[in-house]
């Protein structure tokens, strides 16, 4: 598939994804959505053990393209936004959270909207110093979708989430990073470069693990305590069973620095 919308790289371990219609602050489109599905599905053959999302130009990603809406909505009949989520947005999103591997949203610009939360479902958020985070969706008379009324209450509180939605006022990376929305907020001017150190890091760390990691983080969301041991314990015996596992206990005990092979 030739893409228009996104450009697909990888670098040794670490593949980019990243949103290409600058002119428009990439906000989504259908092609976009489309172009996106299939990079994902490529994530799982080309050997890839982490992923990073950014955004070409001044943004990162103001949401869904309104003009595609206005486009269904001059005929007469309003579109079905409940459609749209479910059969683009949704899959987007839970495939970010199955993918087995971690994924960086490297924030460059301005996220609203949708591209706030896409951004937020990201493993580990990194936002340049000048980039901020709208809630854009109560200005239009939306409801913040993406997973945005799961992972903001989660993040920073039922307060601050309730004001970031009601209010839609941007807030800047500094102030994400200190609500704990976010990992860090780093200098524009290295955003890319710390990017990249962090995912190859990551990209070499044991893969395995971290993708189960990442199941037990997401499963404690509705967990009860003891159904949440339970899956430590059944997640634990499958890492146990990794190579990666044999590798870091045998180079710990040989004073050396272990080599993950990502199994
Ligand atoms: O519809 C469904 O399927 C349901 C799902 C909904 C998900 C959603 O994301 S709803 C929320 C949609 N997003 C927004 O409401 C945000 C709209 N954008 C803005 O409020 C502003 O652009 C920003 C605050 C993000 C940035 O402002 P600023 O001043 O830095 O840039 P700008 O001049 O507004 O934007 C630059 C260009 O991008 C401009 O185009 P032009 O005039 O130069 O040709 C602008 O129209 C375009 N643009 C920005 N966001 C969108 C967009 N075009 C279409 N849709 C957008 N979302």
């Amino acid at each position: 598939m030739d893409y228009k919308s996104i450009l697909f790289a990888q670098d040794r371990a670490v593949a980019t994804i990243t949103l290409n219609r600058p002119e428009k602050l990439n906000c989504f489109t259908r092609e976009m959505h489309a172009e996106l599905k299939h990079a994902m599905a490529r994530l799982k053959t080309g050997g890839a053990r982490c992923l990073v999302f950014t955004g070409a130009g001044r943004g990162f990603c103001a949401g869904q393209d309104l003009s595609e809406r206005a486009t269904t909505m001059a005929g007469g009949a309003p579109p079905d936004l409940g459609l749209t989520l479910g059969t683009l947005y949704n899959p987007l999103l839970l495939s970010l959270k199955a993918l087995e591997m971690p994924v960086i949203a490297a924030v460059n610009g301005v996220a609203a909207g949708a591209g706030a939360n896409f951004a937020l479902a990201a493993d580990i958020v990194l936002a340049a110093r000048s980039a901020s985070f709208i809630q854009a969706f109560c200005k239009i008379g939306l409801v913040p979708d993406c997973g945005g009324t799961f992972f903001l209450p989660r993040l920073v509180g039922s307060a601050r989430a309730m004001g970031l939605a009601m209010l839609g006022e941007p807030i800047s990376a500094e102030r994400a990073e200190q609500w704990g929305m976010i990992w860090k907020a780093v200098d524009d001017a290295t955003l890319m470069e710390e990017t990249q150190t962090l995912a190859l890091r990551l990209a070499a760390a044991p893969t395995r693990g971290l993708a189960l990691i990442k199941q037990a983080m997401n499963a404690s969301q509705g967990n009860t305590l003891d159904v949440q041991l339970s899956l430590e314990a059944a997640l634990q015996r499958q890492a146990g069973h990794t190579g990666d596992y044999r590798e870091g206990v045998t180079a710990f005990l040989q004073k050396r620095a272990a080599s993950f092979a990502g199994r």
